[in-house]
């Protein structure tokens, strides 16, 4: 009896053990994205042409290209994870990353999802949007959206990084996707912040997308439950 507890003992710390070791502490990447120099001025978004959109606000609304926060932190930028991660099959979150048009603009102005994750299209305003979704790998979509119609799903099969979504109706409406093979990515709002987690010890390469101003990478060794900031800095290109 005494030697099947210290048996049963033994089997019991080994069970724990693995359990500790395979569940290493995973790391994160975080961090700021900021706008150097003077800011270029927009002219403001003409909605006169569909007067249901343009009594959607009361104040002037400008294009959401280039969007700055307090201390010029940078909103629309697209941060990913290169390099470095393994090439696998990651789940898909069940939960669908929602698109708000309201007011004619698109909310968020730029988005990932992952392969297979659902799109939740809205269409609060009352009016008729054309969600035109101008992607390659994937099947092209326009897709109409009258009134009465207030919301549609779409899911995209493939990878596919960074094709714009515009509506035929309003002009100006413009969004930014990108179709996900994994989960490390996050886009960036007013305040320029961005976290990537859950991600094993290793040595990665990121890279921040906007639309107008390029591209920046950075690399780094993270490891386990290391959690690295780094900062991107956009500027305007010289004028050639
Ligand atoms: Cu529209």
């Amino acid at each position: 009896m005494f030697k099947c507890r210290i048996i049963l003992c033994g089997f019991l710390i080994w069970v724990i053990s693995l359990g500790l070791t395979s569940a290493a502490p995973a790391a994160s990447i975080t961090g700021v994205v900021r706008y150097e120099g003077e800011a270029p001025k927009f002219k403001e978004i003409k909605m006169d042409a569909d007067p249901i959109c343009l009594a959607k606000h009361a104040e002037a609304v400008y294009p959401q290209t280039l969007v700055l926060g307090a201390d010029k932190t940078m909103g629309n930028v697209f941060v990913h994870v290169i390099s470095g991660f393994s090439k696998k099959d990651y789940p898909v979150p069940a939960e669908p990353v929602v698109i708000d048009q309201h007011g004619c603009m698109y909310n968020p102005h730029i988005f990932g999802v992952m392969v297979g994750q659902p799109v939740k299209i809205m269409n609060p305003d009352g009016t008729l949007h054309n969600v035109h979704a101008l992607c390659k790998n994937n099947q092209e979509f326009n897709l109409a959206m009258p009134q009465f119609r207030k919301e549609t799903t779409k899911v995209f099969d493939k990878e596919e990084f960074m094709f714009a979504i515009k509506c035929d109706v309003h002009p100006w409406m413009l969004a930014w996707a990108a179709v996900m093979s994994h989960p490390y990515f996050s886009a960036t709002k007013e305040d320029g912040k961005f976290a990537i987690h859950d991600l094993p010890a290793g040595t990665y390469e990121v890279e921040a997308w906007h639309e107008k101003l390029g591209t920046q990478k950075a690399s780094m060794t993270l490891a386990e439950g290391e959690t690295q900031e780094i900062q991107f800095t956009f500027s305007r290109p010289a004028a050639e």
